[in-house]
């Protein structure tokens, strides 16, 4: 059987918990038949030679841990640079953020072409390949300009915006061209593969072959929406363990006369925060009967603090929560929870369990995995309610949440309000039908899907 080659930008030691998303799908990937896991250390070496690093490989159980020191410059550059600097703000429609800097994509090549240097070193010529995510979009091109003649898939875990966004981008042409070295590209939702469909037939003159098959430069790749998952039952035995449980009773005493709405996520501007706390505001101006009653808890988990436009985010929410807290809270009750802090993740469950409404509004997201948790951590017999953007990926398939704008404040505060009063049958309705969606479509569905495909793609 060949030999699965996981390549991220971060790889994480899959037989500790994972923080969640990524890493705990690709964990899971790999725990089962075993396989490699490659990518950068987390090492940044400062005066570290531009194009250079160190590789070291480890065993982890049955996953060989093979990683790549980044120079300080190499770092700057590739990461915080291209990748977090340009990549995710356009791919997020967010070209008002990007910061096209001319010396970012020498770094960004630099590093795809040093992790496909190491990376030849450790293949075997069976060896599925599958690389995630937008730091690595010209690794396929660099390691089959290094000879590699394995299959390889490559799953874009972000949105991919429509044409005329990604035409702003100034190596828009090359990353594209850079697509085609692939056998398989995978998205997460419909709409990102129409996206890619529309700009390779405008942009690149593509022929559509059908079956979601693309021709040019002188290369076929098939393409296809496959929406992550989560696993399931993973989930829901996190949610009956010790932790979890704890949590639960713990803040079900707390706020027994409350009304609880919940937001996780980690602080980013794709998230759609500041949106949030302005609907959660007007939700009580417009309905007030939810004064001493309703009460926000907000995680936002610290994420790339060193770059400017998170710190700017940062004091906005700071800022937010400060007034909502001084305009409405009383001795007895401030409506807003704020943490900027890591909630671990076995006690998450317990938090999900415990919201009558999950707050999941993102202003564009590739699928969004607290949506599916939160699904995952209700008591089936009394269930919350889950309020998800129309923006985030997860709403191709949760048609049976409260899909909002999270642009337009009063359309969502209404809605809210609506998740408040939804009655128990209409509740447990919609979280039966949201259930058996996200078990159907599950974390191993998305990689045996993908990776048939990709071995159905590689042999055509
Ligand atoms: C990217 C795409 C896509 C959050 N706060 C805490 C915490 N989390 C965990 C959640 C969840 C994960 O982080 C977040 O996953 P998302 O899917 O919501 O978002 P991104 O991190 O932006 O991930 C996204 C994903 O890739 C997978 O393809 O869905 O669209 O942007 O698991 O539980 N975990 C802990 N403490 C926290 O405070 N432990």
């Amino acid at each position: 059987m060949s030999r699965l080659v996981v390549v991220s930008n971060r790889v994480a030691d899959p037989r500790k918990t994972a923080a969640g998303g990524l890493a705990v799908a690709l964990g899971d990937a790999l725990n089962g038949a075993g396989g490699m896991w490659f990518g950068w250390s987390g090492t940044v070496i400062e005066g570290g030679a531009p194009g250079e690093g160190e590789l070291h490989v480890q065993q982890a159980g049955n996953v060989k841990l093979a990683t790549v020191d980044l120079s300080a410059e190499d770092h700057a550059g590739y990461y915080l640079g291209y990748s977090n600097g340009v990549l995710w703000p356009v791919f997020h429609y967010r070209l008002d953020l990007a910061r096209f800097d001319a010396d970012y994509i020498g770094a960004y090549r630099r590093v795809n072409q040093l992790f496909a240097r190491k990376l030849m070193t450790q293949l075997l010529p069976d060896d599925i390949i599958w690389v995630h995510d937008y730091h690595l979009i010209p690794l396929a091109a660099e390691l089959r300009a290094m000879g590699c003649k394995n299959r390889i898939g490559f799953f874009l875990h972000i949105p991919l915006p429509p044409q005329q966004v990604l035409a702003a981008i100034p190596q828009h042409e090359w990353l594209m061209r850079a697509m085609f070295a692939y056998d398989l590209l995978g998205f997460q939702s419909q709409a990102d593969l129409q996206n890619f469909s529309r700009y390779v037939q405008a942009e690149a003159g593509a022929e559509e072959l059908g079956n979601n098959r693309f021709r040019a430069f002188n290369r076929t790749v098939r393409a296809g929406a496959f929406p992550i998952g989560i696993d399931v039952d993973e989930f829901a035995a996190l949610t009956h363990a010790k932790e979890a449980l704890d949590m639960y009773e713990r803040m079900k005493d707390e706020y027994s006369r409350r009304k609880l709405l919940l937001g996780v996520e980690r602080l980013d501007y794709s998230k759609g925060l500041p949106q949030r706390l302005r609907a959660f505001k007007c939700l009580l101006e417009r309905y007030p009967e939810n004064l001493r009653s309703a009460t926000l808890i907000q995680i936002a988990s610290p994420s790339r603090e060193d770059m400017g436009t998170y710190t700017d985010l940062l004091q906005e929410l700071e800022s937010l929560c400060g007034a909502i807290n001084g305009d409405f809270g009383e001795l007895d009750w401030m409506p807003v929870r704020y943490m900027h802090r890591n909630v671990a993740r076995k006690r998450l469950p317990g938090l999900y369990r415990v919201a009558r409404v999950a707050l999941v509004t993102p202003l564009r997201d590739g699928m969004n995995l607290v949506a599916k948790e939160f699904i995952a951590a209700q008591n089936p017999a009394d269930p919350g309610v889950l309020v998800l953007s129309r923006f985030a990926g997860a709403a191709e398939q949760l048609k049976e949440a409260l899909l909002v704008n999270p642009y337009d404040t009063d359309g969502t505060a209404d809605t809210i309000q609506h998740a408040l009063q939804m009655p128990l049958q209409e509740r447990q309705a919609r979280h039966q039908k949201l259930l058996k969606n996200i078990r159907e479509q599950d974390v191993h569905w998305w990689r045996k899907t993908f990776l048939d495909t990709l071995c159905d793609a590689a042999s055509e």
